[in-house]
């Protein structure tokens, strides 16, 4: 397709850039990590949403090379941030599958000069729809090296309960569908205090994604929810624009 074979100069033409969106700790009220958002600014067509070139770029095999620039510059970016700060990459289930990830991460940590603990894989539960056995032996050399394995969108994929069992994430983010919903409709509400419930019994801090109105982090404060991350608190933007926000100054 048209797009495909623009997306095949994208990278050598320096078309993406990255925006940041916080991650706020609830205990604290200070930015505790920032999620990497990729962009790609198009020639002509403007900016593009990763929804729509993710999936071509993975049907395509792009998406190992597109994904491991996003790991070096995420890293790069965040390296210059105060130490506390961790930053959190977005990797997906086809990049995993077709990329030495643990080499990957190996090699941009040692390029980057940034510490393993600060740095966070998001996957979503398609990690779990191939080669799971070795994905799961895959997860957990990265994550001896310090790094945190997050669980994204939790709650929407394939279920992956008994998969939590064998590997408990370091953190699982709700689905930003049930922050939504949970304080009209009780069955969100229910949903979003089982995750918590399950996240405590097995050691997994959770986090709320999609915080849009003050109500909802209110009412996640009453909860053991440990970090909150929306719009609410900041809108994906480039890196500088963050600095003002408490946390980021060291
Ligand atoms: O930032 P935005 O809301 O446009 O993101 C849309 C979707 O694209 C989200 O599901 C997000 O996880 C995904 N996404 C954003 N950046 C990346 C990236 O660098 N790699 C991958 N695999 N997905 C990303
Ligand atoms: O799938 P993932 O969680 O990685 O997607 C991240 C994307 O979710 C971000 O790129 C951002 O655009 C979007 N997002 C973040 N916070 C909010 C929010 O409060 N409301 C909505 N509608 N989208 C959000
Ligand atoms: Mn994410
Ligand atoms: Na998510």
């Amino acid at each position: 397709s048209e797009l495909e074979h623009d997306l095949q100069r994208a990278l050598e033409t320096n078309q993406f850039f990255l925006e940041f969106q916080p991650l706020i700790c609830l205990k604290t009220n200070t930015v505790e990590c920032v999620e990497a958002l990729l962009r790609w600014q198009h020639p002509v067509k403007g900016v593009i949403s990763p929804n729509e070139f993710i999936p071509i770029a993975e049907e395509s095999g792009l998406i190992v090379p597109i994904g491991r620039w996003v790991l070096l510059e995420a890293c790069a970016q965040a390296s210059r941030l105060p130490e506390h700060i961790r930053v959190a990459v977005n990797i997906s289930a086809v990049q995993f599958l077709h990329d030495d990830m643990y080499a990957a991460v190996i090699q941009t940590l040692f390029q980057t000069g940034l510490a393993a603990n600060r740095l966070e894989l998001e996957l979503t539960e398609s990690i779990f729809l191939d080669a799971v056995q070795r994905n799961l032996e895959t997860m957990s050399k990265i994550r001896a090296l310090g790094v945190k394995i997050v669980m994204d969108d939790f709650g929407i994929g394939f279920s992956s309960l008994n998969y939590l069992r064998s590997f408990p994430f370091d953190r699982i983010k709700i689905d930003r569908s049930f922050i939504r919903d949970m304080l009209n409709d009780p069955q969100a509400e229910s949903i979003v205090s089982a995750i918590m419930t399950l996240g405590h019994a097995m050691s997994m801090e959770v986090v709320a994604e999609g915080v849009e109105t003050a109500a909802q982090l209110d009412m996640l404060r009453h909860t053991s929810c440990s970090t909150a991350q929306g719009f609410l608190m900041g809108r994906p933007a480039p890196l500088a624009d963050l600095t003002a926000l408490p946390g980021m100054n060291g």
